[in-house]
């Protein structure tokens, strides 16, 4: 952690830093005229060499760690070029901010190339994720709704609170059956199953049983099949899938493989709820697709699209951020205490209503956002710009694809005070957090499963809380790599020992 320290002392004496080193502010507002857009500092007239030399240092599994290097060597503001991407990084809260109010109406991400390319090879239809202009401004709108809306919230909180409930029964058979009054496990694949289990209760109304002995086998190939699809697309991100698909590499036919499988399990899902729907009865919720088939708004394609992305989305995402949380909560001295008290309080004061409970527990959000800051799930955010835009007193011209750094974000102490320390009073104590607490993106394109992924980690860590005390051993740090999103670089023991014990 020292090193990341380092990493932002920046020769004083590079005449290239100058400009970029004056205070945070200037991010915004400069008595200077902006510097044009070829000032801009960085390796981006080799594109392909850079490639090469990414290549070389094992750059893929690695991007957040070159990233930041970067940003030591050319400061808050610089331009690369990786093969065919040319974008602009930057990373101060103020020049995000500004980016953000140049993204239009129709916001856009880094185009992941072989998502469309899969689609268009299968013939199937773009979901929310994938798709742009009007199309997707409607459909989002639509989408937004059903998961994003505090009314849609509200008909999903009793759902997720059920199976945050069941992980925790769980544990107590899995701490019996060790014989050792706790349980040490690396908890990668049960979180697997509790998110999907989680995901598709709200998507579907029903519940898989995934936090039982037996699992269908089915729904496991279904999380290695997204833990895999994440895997193969880190490498073409840069080399074109095109070229791969032509020379047959086991990188693209591995990813078809993959997706086959996703869309195979999520098809038979949506199936299942499609020809159960005329004998529904009551008019209890029962899930977002039974909930968009019955609005009718959407035409069936997309609906199925959409839902498939949010399964296959909700898996080692809320999962992995969970894992994290408990390494952190493990690790930091008087930190769970302080969230055990808070909750149990909570609890206290509000019994089974569950939206006074998650009212009552900012600390448990604030961990879930310094869980996000240390370890995001996207290393960047990314948004092309619509017009003339001055960043970091530079000029930049519309159309250009920009990045925030998150991770690197987390990390600078200029815009995080000791960002080694896991300390989620940062979030609580006053001082700005504007344009810092990131994770979920931000404006209309930000992340559409925000609201679930959410709920479901704070009734998760909720329930963990009242229950056991979790350990780790101190001494084990974990490094992090990049598969497109960010993964542990190896595995987490985790111990969870019931307080009642
Ligand atoms: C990956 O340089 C690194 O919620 C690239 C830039 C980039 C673009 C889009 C990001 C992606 C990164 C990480 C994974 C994200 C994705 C947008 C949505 C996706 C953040 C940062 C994710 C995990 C949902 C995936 C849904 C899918 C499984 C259908």
């Amino acid at each position: 952690m020292l090193l990341t320290r380092r990493l932002f002392v920046l020769p004083s004496t590079s005449g290239l830093l100058n400009h970029s080193l004056a205070s945070e502010s200037s991010a915004v507002v400069s008595n200077q005229p902006p510097l044009p857009y070829e000032h801009l500092p960085g390796d981006w007239k080799k594109g392909w060499r850079n490639l090469y030399h990414f290549w070389r240092k094992d750059g893929f599994h690695n991007m957040h760690h070159l990233m930041m290097k970067n940003y030591q060597r050319f400061g808050p503001i610089y331009r690369e070029t990786l093969g065919t991407h040319d974008s602009v990084f930057i990373q101060h809260p103020e020049d995000a901010a500004a980016l953000f109010q140049v993204e239009g109406i129709h916001p856009e991400r880094l185009r992941i190339q072989p998502w469309y390319e899969y689609r268009d090879y299968r013939n199937k239809r773009y979901g929310v994720l994938l798709k742009s202009g009007e199309d997707w401004r409607c459909q989002r709108l639509i989408l937004n709704r059903e998961v994003l809306s505090v009314a849609g919230m509200n008909r999903f909180l009793p759902l997720l609170d059920s199976v945050g409930q069941d992980f925790v029964r769980r544990v107590y058979t899995q701490v019996e059956r060790s014989d050792r009054g706790k349980w040490t496990a690396d908890l990668t694949n049960e979180l697997f199953r509790f998110a999907l289990e989680s995901i598709c209760y709200v998507l579907y109304g029903q519940r898989l049983g995934l936090l039982q002995d037996y699992i269908n086998p089915e729904s496991q190939k279904f999380i290695d099949s997204v833990t895999l699809m994440f895997h193969t697309t880190s490498p073409m991100l840069y080399i074109p899938p095109r070229l791969l698909r032509l020379i047959n590499s086991s990188i693209w036919t591995d990813h078809v493989k993959a997706w086959d499988s996703i869309f195979n399990h999520a098809d038979r899902c949506i199936q299942g709820i499609y020809s159960s729907l005329r004998q529904r009865t009551n008019n209890t919720y029962s899930g977002v697709l039974s909930s968009l088939l019955l609005q009718d708004q959407l035409p069936l394609e997309d609906i199925k699209a959409s839902i498939t992305e949010l399964m296959a989305g909700g898996v080692d995402t809320t999962s992995m951020t969970l894992q994290w949380a408990m390494y952190e909560l493990a690790r930091a001295p008087g930190v769970q205490e302080k969230l055990r008290a808070e909750v149990l309080a909570a609890r206290a004061a509000s019994g089974s209503d569950l939206t006074a409970l998650l009212k009552r527990i900012p600390l448990v959000k604030a961990a879930l956002k310094e869980t996000l800051r240390l370890h995001p799930v996207a290393i960047t955010l990314q948004r092309y710009t619509r017009r003339d835009t001055i960043l970091h007193n530079h000029m930049i011209p519309p159309g250009t694809l920009v990045q925030v750094g998150l991770y690197a974000m987390g990390r600078n102490p200029d815009v995080f005070p000791s960002p080694e320390q896991f300390s989620p009073e940062r979030w609580l104590g006053g001082g700005s957090t504007h344009f810092r607490g990131l994770g979920f993106g931000f404006g209309p394109r930000q992340c559409i499963g925000r609201r679930i992924a959410e709920m479901e980690m704070q009734l998760f860590l909720i329930h963990v809380l009242e229950n056991f005390k979790i350990e780790t051993n101190r001494m084990a740090e974990v490094g992090t790599t990049f598969n497109l999103i960010i993964f542990p670089s190896k595995p987490i023991q985790l111990t969870l020992r019931p307080l009642s014990l």
